[in-house]
């Protein structure tokens, strides 16, 4: 099994501490990244953490993911709202998929309320800042661990 896990962002989140600092914190994407490549050693993952603004890219990604990742983190930005093409990727690969959101959605305008993302997902984080990335990290593990440990019993 690879122990490598796509940390996936959607659109916008290049911006991420450089704008609208009162919903989304201070903390870069940089920073994130590094954040999570951290966890992931002491969790002995690799990360391989990416952003785009595009939806096809991350249908691409989730694909590649089949091939060479044991599970995904996806922040899918505002398509976690609008995209049944990430819908049917998540749910066409099969792996673990823990769908993550900085800011509490269940907070804010209603038409963040709903996700097309959440029935295909293993779980889903939101509310926690930034840190909800080592949270999703952490969740991922423990999935990755425990069917590791069924597949080869
Ligand atoms: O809370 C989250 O992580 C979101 O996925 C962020 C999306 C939003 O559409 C979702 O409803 C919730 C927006 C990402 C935009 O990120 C920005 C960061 C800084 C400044 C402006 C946008």
């Amino acid at each position: 099994m690879p122990n490598t896990v796509f940390v996936l962002n959607g659109p916008n989140l290049n911006l991420l501490g450089l704008r609208e600092p009162a919903v989304y914190g201070s903390t870069t994407l940089a920073d994130v990244e590094r954040q999570a490549k951290a966890a992931g050693s002491r969790l002995g993952l690799e990360v391989d953490f990416r952003q785009t603004n595009h939806e096809g890219v991350l249908v691409d990604w989730i694909h590649e993911a089949r091939e060479t990742a044991a599970g995904i983190v996806i922040n899918p930005g505002a398509y976690t709202h609008t995209s049944i093409a990430l819908h049917d990727a998540i749910k066409a690969v099969a792996l673990p998929v823990i769908e993550l959101h900085i800011s509490n959605v269940f907070a804010r305008e209603s038409f963040r309320h709903h996700s097309y993302v959440s029935p295909a997902a293993s779980g889903v984080m939101c509310g926690f800042g930034t840190y909800g990335y080592t949270l999703a990290l952490e969740a991922l593990a423990n999935i990755v661990a425990t069917r590791n440990a069924t597949s080869s019993s």
